[in-house]
């Protein structure tokens, strides 16, 4: 999952993985589920991360650990992130915290399916790539 800046006109566009929030489509998870998410700014400006609906923790030792729902991710630089869906399935939002960026389409939604009681717990993979780019053109 890339954050992004999409074309060369004037108004600017961003979003994730080049894509702006109008033609993004939902990221995938289920209550139960541990993601791992990879921030990765490669664009020019520094991008403030907020999840809707659950905190997160940065995976990084240099850090004390806290629970975040915002982290900044500075220009060129990758944060990662690890977020449990302990609960409240249903469609949450993320979005880059300056509003002329979620505006300009650096916003996604994520769908937290209900936990499958039915099935066997799958083998699953835990880990959602999102990075941060400059589209190129
Ligand atoms: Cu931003």
């Amino acid at each position: 999952m890339t954050i992004d800046e999409v074309g060369n006109n004037m108004p600017i566009q961003m979003g994730f993985n080049g894509i702006p929030y109008w033609n993004l489509e939902p990221l995938q998870a289920r209550v139960g589920e541990t993601h791992v998410w990879n921030l990765i700014n490669n664009s020019d400006f520094n991008h403030p991360f907020h999840l809707h609906g659950y905190f997160f923790q940065v995976l990084d030792e240099n850090r004390i650990p806290e629970w975040k729902d915002t982290i900044d991710v500075p220009v060129g630089e990758t944060v990662r992130i690890a977020v449990n869906f302990e609960g409240r399935p249903g469609m949450w939002m993320y979005h880059c915290h300056i509003l002329d960026h979620a505006e300009a389409g650096m916003m996604g939604q994520l769908w937290v399916g209900p936990e499958d009681s039915t099935d066997p717990a799958p083998e699953q993979d835990l880990s959602v790539l999102i990075d941060v780019m400059v589209k190129e053109e």
